[in-house]
C-alpha cells in the first residue's frame, strides 16, 4: 500500500467511528450542584431516574469501598442496582461494616461483619436507595452507597461538578440524593454532544 493509501484509509476509518460514535449517542450531561443550607456541595449523587420499558443488566465490575484511616473511602458512592460492592479493609485494626436501613426501610438492613487487615467481604446492592454505611466498633465511621436504577450516574466533586458520560439523546428525569439535603428531581432533554444542567439541593 503507498503511504496516501495508507492515509486515506486511517481518515476513512475515523470517519467512520465518529458517525458510529453520534448513532450509539455517546452524549453527556454535565452540570453544577448549588447548596442551600448544606455544608458542602460534594458528594451528591446525580442519577438518571428509572427510563419506562428500558431495563439494564447488571454490572460485571464490582466496585470498592476502602476502609482506609478510619473512614469509608470514598465516603459516598453510587452503584447502578445489580451491582456488587468489595469492602475492603486497609487498616491494622478490625473494620465492622453494616447498614441499619436501606433509604429508611430497616427490613433491608444487613451486617457483614467484623474483618482484619487485607480482607475484604462483598455484598451485590439489588435495592433502590441509599445504605447509610456504618462500623459497630468505631461510632465516627459513616459511608454511604447510593443503588441507582440506570448506568446513568455521577457524585460531585468538592465544587459540586459532575459529568454523566455516554448517555443516549432523550428525555430523562434526574435526580439527587444527598447526605444532609432534601432530594431534587429535574427533567433533561439530553440532545447529541453535551447538555449542561443546574440543580440546587436544600436543607
Ligand atoms: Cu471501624
Amino acid at each position: 500500500m503507498t503511504g496516501n493509501k495508507a492515509i486515506w484509509k486511517a481518515a476513512l476509518a475515523a470517519a467512520f467511528a465518529l458517525a458510529l460514535g453520534s448513532m450509539s449517542g455517546a452524549n453527556e450531561i454535565k452540570g453544577k450542584v448549588s447548596v442551600q443550607g448544606i455544608k458542602s456541595a460534594e458528594n451528591i449523587a446525580v442519577y438518571v431516574d428509572v427510563i419506562p420499558d428500558k431495563k439494564f443488566d447488571p454490572p460485571i465490575e464490582h466496585v470498592l469501598i476502602d476502609q482506609k484511616k478510619m473512614a469509608f473511602q470514598p465516603h459516598v458512592v453510587a452503584v447502578q442496582q445489580g451491582t456488587t460492592v468489595d469492602f475492603q479493609n486497609s487498616d491494622p485494626v478490625g473494620h465492622n461494616v453494616y447498614w441499619p436501613a436501606i433509604s429508611g426501610n430497616k427490613k433491608l438492613s444487613h451486617n457483614l461483619g467484623t474483618w482484619p487487615k487485607g480482607e475484604k467481604k462483598s455484598f451485590q446492592f439489588n435495592d433502590l436507595g441509599a445504605a447509610s454505611l456504618l462500623c459497630n466498633v468505631h461510632p465516627e465511621m459513616s459511608g454511604y452507597v447510593v443503588v441507582v436504577p440506570t448506568p446513568y450516574f455521577a457524585v460531585t466533586d468538592k465544587d459540586g461538578n459532575f459529568t454523566i458520560k455516554n448517555i443516549p439523546a432523550g428525555k430523562y428525569t434526574l435526580k439527587t440524593w444527598s447526605e444532609d439535603g432534601k432530594p431534587t428531581t429535574q427533567v433533561v432533554d439530553v440532545s447529541p454532544a453535551t447538555t449542561t444542567v443546574e440543580l440546587a439541593v436544600k436543607k
